[in-house]
């Protein structure tokens, strides 16, 4: 047995300390974390996974944290990842730190962990999807991902969740704008939070207005919003039962497994992408680098095309090699 199969074996048995090495593995893509990711996936696809999502200072964090408390009053195991937290986790519960247990319900079964963004673009969001496998595995009941609203990255992000809450405050313009901005396609459920404040019920209509268009886009659901007092926990019960409906929905229609399918497809894809262009980085190098490449492009002695079609070739001989052999598949 390879120290990663030990490693899955006591992650899969429910000890925190595999599950925290291997998310420090993933997220240092320290060597033998592919197979470690692969080995994972078999004990996956039993959690539920909860993106939530909001401009910054929305209340996000507080508000996973009430969250994650009334799953643990249900009996349900949770998880939380923060995704490149722009603050740290306060009022008293959580974290900040990066392996330690929620000490809101005082138990081990609030297992928070914050993710950065390291490496290159899309980096971050191949790393929290990993990450999120590594808690499915463990036996996660409820996994809950929050993230900042704000690029794409997010976006990418937040995707690879089952439910999609993003969170918006009273009369903020810049979260209206944010929302326009795209987010409002990914939302399932809207939240707005800080409903103690001024301007929510203004907020809620406004939201509404701006999802009519939603109402009618074949998906068959129709994007909820609830208000929250995250500080208090008022309206939580609300949002809980906003989350399995539309979970419900999901189940019910097919779209569950039709999401799952689509991410596996888009993983596979970014994993593919991935190799070939660690393969051709490869083989810039041995032509003595990129900067040696772009001087002759410079020097009008080549062009970006001829030498794109240069670098590709040895690839392309590969491929067309198998082909010619027809050499089965390999499994
Ligand atoms: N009045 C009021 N304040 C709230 C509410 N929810 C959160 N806050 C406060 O808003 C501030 C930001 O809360 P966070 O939970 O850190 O917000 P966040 O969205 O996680 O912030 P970032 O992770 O930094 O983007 C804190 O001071 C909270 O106490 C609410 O419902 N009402
Ligand atoms: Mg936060």
């Amino acid at each position: 047995m390879s120290d990663g199969e030990d490693l899955v074996a006591e992650l899969v048995s429910g000890k925190y300390r595999a599950l925290a090495r291997t998310i420090t593995k993933i997220e240092n893509r320290s060597p033998g974390y592919r197979d470690l990711v692969a080995d994972l996936h078999e004990h996956t696809g039993d959690a539920e996974v909860i993106g939530v999502t909001g401009s910054p200072g929305a209340g996000k964090s507080t508000l996973v944290d009430k969250l994650a408390l009334r799953y643990r009053e249900k009996g349900l195991s949770v998880g939380v990842i923060a995704v490149d937290p722009s603050s740290p986790y306060t009022g008293g519960a959580v974290l900040g730190d990066r392996v330690r247990m929620a000490s809101t319900t005082g138990d081990m079964d609030v297992f928070v962990r914050s993710m950065g963004a390291r490496g290159q673009l899309g980096g971050l969001s191949t790393a929290t999807g990993d990450a999120i496998k590594a808690f499915d595995a463990f036996g996660m009941d409820r996994i809950v991902v929050e993230t900042v609203g704000a690029g794409q990255n997010e976006v990418d992000i937040v995707r690879t969740a089952d439910t999609v809450a993003v969170l918006v405050q009273p009369e903020s313009g810049d979260d209206i704008q944010m929302l326009k901005a795209g987010i409002l396609e990914i939302g399932d459920v809207f939240v707005v939070n800080k409903a103690d404040m001024a301007g929510a019920d203004r907020t809620v209509k406004q939201l509404s207005e701006m999802l009519e268009g939603r109402r009618d886009d074949g998906s068959g659901w129709e994007p909820e919003i609830v208000e929250t007092v995250a500080t208090s926990g008022e309206g939580i019960d609300g949002l809980l039962e906003a989350l399995a409906s539309h979970r419900e929905y999901l189940e019910s229609t097919g779209a569950l497994a039709e999401k799952a399918r689509a991410r596996y497809a888009e993983e596979v894809r970014t994993l593919l992408r991935e190799d070939a262009g660690e393969l051709l980085e490869g083989e810039i190098d041995r032509r003595g680098g990129i900067e040696a490449v772009v001087d002759r492009i410079v020097a009008r002695e080549t062009d970006p095309y001829t030498v794109a079609a240069e670098i590709v070739e040895p690839l392309e001989r590969c491929v067309e090699r198998e082909e010619r052999e027809e050499t089965p598949p390999r499994r």
